[in-house]
């Protein structure tokens, strides 16, 4: 069996925030926060991938970047990805999350040190938070 590709939006803004959103299921993750996204479809490219989950789950149009460096090992037949993305169209809004929130460097920061974003969502910090401070 090929392993399925899991791809995560690191969604940001002009005004250098990155948009965060609050899972509502499993209860092991329930009101932890993430970069939004789901599995890929067996041979579906991953920018599209990514495209179709962030419209499915925020309602939005996003044009699709570069991939961040680290990748996730979730079990032996499920990898997390994560790429850079826009919002070309629309106002995201929580589909299928309980809330969405925007911040900056400093409260990305702050959530982690509080446990609040999914543990595996962590390997993206420093080069989430470097990319945002350095805008
Ligand atoms: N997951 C982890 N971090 C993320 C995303 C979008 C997903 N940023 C994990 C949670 C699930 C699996 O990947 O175990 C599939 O995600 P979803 O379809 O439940 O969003
Ligand atoms: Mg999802």
């Amino acid at each position: 069996m090929s392993p399925r590709i899991v791809v995560a939006g690191a969604v940001t803004s002009v005004d250098n925030r990155l948009l965060l959103a609050q899972r509502r299921y499993p209860a092991t993750v329930a009101g932890l926060w993430e970069l939004p996204g789901g599995k890929a479809e067996d041979d579906e490219d991953v920018k599209f991938a990514l495209r179709r989950e962030l419209r499915e789950e925020l309602d939005v149009g996003v044009e699709v970047g570069e991939r961040l460096a680290e990748t996730v090992a979730l079990s032996d037949d499920l990898t997390l990805i994560a790429l850079w993305a826009r919002i070309t169209d629309g106002v995201p809004r929580p589909v299928e999350h309980s809330r969405l929130r925007w911040v900056t460097a400093e409260e990305l920061d702050k959530m982690v040190a509080g446990h609040q974003l999914v543990p595996a969502d962590t390997v993206w910090v420093p080069e989430l938070s470097g990319v945002l401070r350095r805008a």
